[in-house]
């Protein structure tokens, strides 16, 4: 890694837990230590050292636009010489919260909050109060943020350093959520029929993208849909990654199911610190002030996200946005498969629209456990082979990697060629 960068990790662990405010980031996983971001424009990232990345990271997925399109630093100008945070109402929040109720179909109702994790963290206490039970059951390999409850057999950054069980949150809260297997249908329905009374929600990613892009199985979600109904159980859909990102309506358009409650992220503030969840009047209707299912934020709704919201929404509106994103995606995989292929490495690619994860092992990844059979080693070394030629993904195989309308087909083109020599030299 470039001087500059090396000197500030040193500092800036000096001062922050690992030098990080977000653990993967610290390359624990594939070794080395990671730039230091000072500038993004378009597909492209810039480090402390003038070293530039075509960048498929995309701040984990917001960025569909590439990094600072106009439209929404301009909005966030805009808004900003008139003050950043109010702590009360504004026109801002009603039109962006308009503009997600036109065109999530679960949405019909919608809280903001701040994070994917305020997010989730939320709905699950809304589904708690709703239904009046306490159990979740969730999916192994699926990362809903750091809720306690949701960090069970956990993806993104408690699989890609195989922590086990985490200190700190009470067994007692652990034992309330089951973990099953993705994709893994007569499982729920077996827990749903014996202790479906006493099963609050079920979680999900309908696209799971932190144990590496796994997508359901054609069933999956519709009978999950068909079980939770028959349970009295709260669907809730993690779409922080997949929402406005496989479809302007999330997976749940995509794939044609509707759940009861959907949790949105940074993706719905342009990249800037937002989440949101929303769903069925009866159930959002719970919350305080209406309801008594409390839950509160100073930030919730903050006019700069909602500006930069409202921009980004409004501009992936374009028709043609979503055709031409899927068709970059394949012609990435395509690139990609036909360059594993030649070096004689063995790798299965899943992907979906924009977002893709190549693994490196020959078995179907269709969940947690098989996703586990990567070789973790190879893939360190590919990601440091495509670094140090300009490439940036994430320094985590259980991650995704986003493409954006700001890739053009000469760096996908060029992306293919660094992988061939990337994969070529594992
Ligand atoms: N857990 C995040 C990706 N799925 C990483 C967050 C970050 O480091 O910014």
């Amino acid at each position: 890694m470039g001087e500059k960068s090396s000197l500030m990790f040193e500092r800036a662990k000096k001062y922050i837990p690992g030098g990080v405010n977000s653990p993967v980031r610290a390359f624990g996983s594939v070794g080395g230590t990671p730039p230091f971001i000072k500038k993004a424009h378009g597909a492209y990232i810039t480090d402390v050292d003038g070293g530039e990345y075509l960048d498929y990271v995309c701040s984990w997925g917001p960025m569909i636009l590439g990094h600072a399109p106009q439209a929404v630093i301009e909005a966030v100008n805009r808004v900003a010489n008139d003050g950043t945070s109010f702590g009360a109402p504004t026109e801002l929040e009603v039109e962006l919260a308009g503009k997600v109720v036109e065109v999530v179909p679960s949405i019909e109702l919608v809280r903001m909050v701040s994070s994917g994790t305020e997010a989730t963290m939320s709905a699950i206490r809304l589904a708690r109060g709703y239904t009046k039970r306490d159990r979740i059951i969730k999916f192994s390999g699926c990362y809903h943020g750091h809720v306690d409850s949701l960090l069970v057999q956990a993806g993104s950054g408690v699989m890609t350093f195989g922590i086990p069980g985490i200190p700190g949150i009470p067994a007692e809260l652990a034992k309330l959520t089951v973990s099953l297997p993705y994709n893994n249908l007569e499982k729920v329905s077996e827990v749903l029929e014996k202790e479906g009374d006493s099963i609050a929600a079920v979680i999900l990613e309908p696209v799971a993208a932190n144990m590496g892009v796994v997508l359901p199985r054609a069933d999956f979600l519709k009978g999950l849909r068909e079980l939770t109904a028959r349970h009295g159980v709260v669907l809730i859909f993690d779409e922080v990654i997949s929402g406005f990102r496989v479809a302007l309506g999330g997976a749940q358009e995509y794939y044609g199911v509707t759940p009861d409650l959907t949790c949105m992220g940074k993706i719905i503030g342009g990249g800037l610190p937002v989440g949101a969840y929303g769903g069925k009047k009866e159930i959002m209707e719970c919350i305080s002030p209406v309801g008594p299912v409390y839950q509160a934020g100073t930030l919730s709704g903050n006019p700069l996200a909602m500006a930069a919201g409202l921009a980004t929404i409004n501009a992936l509106q374009a028709s043609g946005l979503y055709d031409d994103l899927d068709k970059k995606g394949a012609y990435l995989e395509k690139g990609l498969q036909e360059a594993a292929a030649k070096s004689g490495v063995t790798a299965t690619i899943n992907r979906i629209g924009s977002i893709m994860t190549v693994f490196f092992t020959g078995t179907p990844v269709t969940d947690y456990e098989s996703a586990k059979t990567s070789d973790t080693g190879k893939y360190a070394k590919y990601f440091h082979n495509m670094l140090d030629n300009g490439v940036n993904l994430a320094p985590s195989q259980f991650e995704a990697c986003f493409v954006s309308v700001a890739h053009s087909y000469d760096d996908l083109d060029r992306t293919i060629r660094v992988a061939e020599k990337a994969l070529a030299g594992l």
